[in-house]
């Protein structure tokens, strides 16, 4: 499924400060997981600042544009969208009517939606900055590789995901037998992918790994939800888990494991 970016393009002037006082919400600040505004001079209005990041604490997708950022060192804005509430928020209705979802970048208040896409955007907006001041981009140069990563990313979101929320939602034993089964047969093919890499893409921390690691929040939720240890299961993912945790911009960013789980299990209607 590809999700496609609103066509109702706002301007800078379009005045996103006028959505803004309904998206800040107060959280405890443990779980909004080092999501402050950071970067923002005294004088910016809010909402106005080159690149503002909307999204909620506790969504995987989100968290990989929050990594990206900080990887390649970027300031922006960040404006908490309180999905614990039913209602969207104006902000969020216009940048994204299409899916109503976040995570969402506004760029000089125009909208990139879709984690994915929003991550390719980066890496070819600011990328190569990054390169030049010795980093690397995020997604591999080679074709093939960059192609293989784009695969793996899909696989996640479209196999995956749906697996941990058959985990979740089954019903009875035989149900969730076959979902923790499938799960632990999609995490081993995801292993299978990394091979003997330090990263998936070889020594370098970058784009498929962005991806990836948010579902770290949720690996321990697996195996309490299907009984099973993911250390014996898929030991050299485990260790690449570990690997990208000494990251900061992976540390700074993912939330307390437990809040995360609560919040699934809320979002998917088991507690
Ligand atoms: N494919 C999208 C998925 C984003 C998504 O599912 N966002 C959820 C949070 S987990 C959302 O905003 N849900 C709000 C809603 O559905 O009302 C991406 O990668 O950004």
């Amino acid at each position: 499924m590809s999700i496609q970016c609103c066509s109702d393009r706002p301007t800078r002037q379009g005045n996103l400060s006028s959505f803004y006082p309904h998206s800040l919400v107060s959280l405890p600040s443990e779980k909004l997981a080092g999501r402050t505004r950071t970067s923002m001079a005294d004088n910016m209005v809010p909402g106005e600042s080159e690149v503002v990041f909307v999204d909620f604490w506790a969504n995987l997708f989100g968290m990989r544009v929050l990594i990206a950022l900080r990887e390649l060192g970027m300031s922006f804005e960040y404006i908490e969208e309180d999905l614990s509430i039913r209602k969207k928020s104006d902000l969020v209705l216009r940048m994204n009517p299409v899916y109503r979802m976040v995570p969402i970048l506004i760029h000089r208040g125009h909208p990139i939606c879709n984690s994915i896409n929003i991550l390719e955007y980066i890496d070819e907006v600011w990328g190569h900055r990054h390169a030049e001041a010795g980093g690397t981009q995020l997604l591999p140069a080679d074709p093939l590789e960059r192609a293989s990563a784009r695969f793996w990313a899909d696989f996640v979101d479209h196999k995956v995901f749906n697996t941990e929320m058959r985990l979740f939602k089954s019903k009875g034993d035989d149900e969730k037998e076959a979902a923790k089964g499938e799960l632990i047969r999609q995490l081993r093919q995801l292993e299978g992918a990394l091979g003997d890499k330090n990263f998936f893409s070889g020594d370098e921390f970058g784009f498929l790994d962005i991806v990836v690691i948010p579902l770290s929040s949720m690996f321990r939720a697996y195996e309490q939800q299907g009984t099973f240890d993911l250390e014996v299961e898929c030991p050299k993912l485990m260790r690449w888990e570990k690997r990208c945790k000494e990251r900061e911009s992976v540390r700074s960013t993912l939330p307390d494991e437990e809040e995360v789980y609560r919040m699934h299990k809320k979002w998917y209607g088991i507690e």
